[in-house]
């Protein structure tokens, strides 16, 4: 019988924990407790399952056994990762197609509510693509460019077209690795196909097709759904957010947005501003309609509108919990089936959107880009109909500000101004020391770890280290609710060097990069740093980690697969999906292995699981420092800087004023 554990040990957040009080005094089962009581299947857990037909489920937990087909444990294991991958990589380009269709959908004038918002980033990435854009209107171009990106999901021979945007080097590695994506659907295709009973049979094959739908994912589906999001809702540049429970209202009607794509949301967005719908909210009773976000949807509107995020992935169904909450709508992807019982004990309404999507017992209320402006409306009446029925209400008091928007334009103009826009400063700051490496820290929540707990333990120490963070999806959410992604509140905890960079620019030492789809930005960060020259001349040469301490879902392998073929070395915390066991000593580590070694010796990038964070700090800083060395850097030294810009200015102003003179005169 699993343990079950305290309250505190389910999570560090105190508005989480205030809820889970009130889950329990009301006998409400929520994922925290689900997940106690649901002992994991210790097989299924180190991948040695297989039941991909009907001789099966085969269960190979002793030395040498295979299944009834003969299959061997590295072949099961390699099998259930490449299929995840593929299920995370579907998920990701299915949201990049439908940002696709609505981009066509917009340039010919077929939907109500969109119009395109960024034009000079529609014309940068046109030019990636050698898009004709001068004398052209901007429905033109975004004609041109949303066909190309549609093609790239059925495309069947070549090359998709985003893999251009890589360095020269990493292109032509791809090239003879036989690794670059010829289309979207195809490589996803080919996952399945492969790993259908009696198909590849060689680990290190499947894996490497493992690798090439991931970067279908990464250089096709999910880069195409950043760049549309950008130009139709507009590029993020920081702006002043809220993020925790503390944020839904008492007075007004609280409709939460949860799940991924941001066509819906942008809208229920424009008609909560609507003076008809405010009027309709006002004459129910209520001051207003508050909306907020939950996961990716909430990272979506936090960076481009500052509405604010009521949580991560382990809040939607705390949210509810509030009694608050009016309506959660959702469209795709980590939505938990369990909010529509546990709304029923209160008055939420669940309302799914996307028609891929439907729960039994939620209202149905169908998305389509075409009266997206009517749909998001009639989605508000409907919740602002149920502000009456609300029993009693508890919100936590718990909110924190924070900063999101560093999109890659942002991180690049930051940096230089407008007329020398350009990552020199930042290649500078690591080149001399000030700032040691940069951590990618992104993921989800996982209710089997504490929630929050992994990724603040590992984003504070390399903070501490002079590593500069940058933070996507639920984990950028676990930091901002801690005050980390606030400038001032973040830099008393940070080491002197990158103190001293991020007072000069004038940024938080945590950069919230986007939704979980937007780690593709931090893939062209990553580029454009090798591109400018100091840190090697591609992605593997660069003082960089990428974790995902809390990871869950098959999207976050699908991400990490992506980012070890561009050849970062990225560290998952908690169980490894192909831990194998301790009583097969013979082969259960051997794709726990190619996935590290292996891959890293054809990639530079490689996949590492590691439930202790200490290990995981430990393993990051010696990686970033094993890089450094190799570039001739100095060594990390954490004395040498923090004597200029502000702290500099204020240990001069603390000294009387000869002795302040004759410290800066001499
Ligand atoms: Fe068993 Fe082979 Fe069928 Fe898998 S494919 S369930 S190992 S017989
Ligand atoms: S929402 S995939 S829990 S980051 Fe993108 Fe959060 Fe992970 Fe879902």
């Amino acid at each position: 019988m699993a343990k079950k554990r305290e309250i505190t040990e389910f999570t560090i957040d105190p508005a989480a924990q205030q809820m889970l009080i009130r889950a329990n005094e009301l006998g409400i089962g929520t994922a925290f407790s689900r997940a106690d009581n649901m002992a994991p299947c210790n097989i299924g857990a180190a991948g040695m399952c297989c039941k991909q037909c009907g001789m099966g489920p085969c269960r190979l937990t002793k030395n040498g056994d295979v299944g009834v087909c003969g299959a061997t444990l590295e072949t099961i294991q390699a099998r259930n990762l490449t299929r995840a991958i593929a299920a995370g990589s579907a998920a990701h380009s299915d949201h990049g197609r439908d940002m696709a269709f609505t981009l066509k959908a917009v340039a010919n004038d077929q939907t109500d509510g969109y119009r395109i918002k960024d034009v000079a980033k529609l014309r940068q990435v046109a030019g990636y693509y050698d898009i004709k854009v001068e004398g052209r209107s901007p429905k033109e171009i975004a004609n041109e460019l949303a066909d190309l990106y549609i093609a790239q999901f059925g495309q069947q021979r070549g090359e998709v077209a985003p893999a251009r945007r890589a360095t020269k080097k990493r292109q032509q590695l791809w090239r003879d690795l036989g690794v670059i994506p010829r289309g979207v659907d195809r490589e996803v295709v080919e996952a399945l196909h492969r790993t259908h009973i009696g198909d590849d049979q060689d680990y290190e094959h499947i894996l490497q097709h493992a690798i090439k739908t991931g970067m279908s994912d990464g250089w096709g589906g999910s880069m195409i759904a950043t760049d549309v999001s950008d130009i139709l809702f507009g590029t993020p540049a920081p702006v002043l957010g809220q993020a925790n429970l503390g944020v839904l209202k008492k007075d007004m009607v609280n409709v939460v947005v949860h799940g991924h794509e941001p066509t819906l949301s942008e809208m229920i967005v424009a008609a909560s501003q609507d003076p008809e719908i405010i009027a309709y909210a006002k004459a129910a009773g209520a001051q207003g309609i508050q909306l907020s976000g939950i996961c990716c949807t909430a990272n979506e509107i936090l960076m481009r509108q500052g509405i604010p995020a009521a949580g991560n992935f382990l809040h939607q169904e705390l949210s509810i919990m509030t009694g608050s909450v009016e309506a959660m709508v959702v469209d795709v992807q980590c939505i938990m089936q369990a909010l529509v019982d546990l709304a029923s004990h209160f008055h939420t309404k669940i309302i799914t959107t996307s028609p891929k999507v439907k729960i039994k017992g939620a209202t149905h209320m169908e998305f389509d880009e075409h009266h997206a402006l009517e749909i998001a409306r009639n989605i508000l009446r409907v919740a602002i109909d149920n502000y009456k029925n609300r029993g009693e209400v508890q919100i936590p008091n718990e909110k924190e500000d924070l900063i999101p928007g560093f999109s890659h334009e942002y991180i690049n103009y930051m940096l230089g101004g407008s007329y020398r826009a350009s990552f020199r400063p930042l290649n500078d700051a690591i080149m001399s020391g000030r700032i040691r490496g940069v951590a990618a820290i992104v993921g989800c929540n996982n209710p089997r770890s504490k929630q929050d707990y992994l990724h603040v333990k590992v984003v504070r120490e390399l903070l501490k280290k002079d590593v500069l963070v940058v933070q996507t999806g639920c984990g950028a959410i676990a930091s901002a609710k801690l005050g980390l992604l606030l400038g001032e509140a973040g830099l008393d905890q940070v080491g002197a060097g990158l103190r001293e960079v991020c007072e000069t620019v004038g940024i938080p030492p945590v950069l919230h990069m986007g939704s979980c789809v937007d780690n593709t930005r931090i893939l062209t960060v990553l580029t454009q740093m090798a591109e400018e020259g100091g840190l090697g001349d591609d992605i593997d040469q660069i003082p960089a980690v990428g974790l995902a301490p809390e990871w869950m879902s098959e999207k976050a392998l699908a991400i990490a697969t992506y980012c070890v073929a561009s050849g970062a070395y990225v560290i998952f915390g908690g169980q490894s999906p192909i831990g194998g066991m301790p009583d097969r000593v013979d082969d259960s580590d051997h794709v726990l292995k190619y996935i590290s070694e292996g891959w890293e010796k054809l990639y530079g990038g490689k996949l590492e699981f590691m439930p202790d964070p200490d290990e995981m700090i430990r393993a990051t800083l010696a990686h970033i420092d094993k890089k450094r060395a190799a570039l001739g850097l100095p060594a990390w030294d954490p004395n040498k800087f923090g004597k200029s810009g502000d702290s500099r200015m204020n240990d001069l102003e603390a000294l009387p004023l000869e002795q302040r003179r004759e410290a800066i005169y001499g």
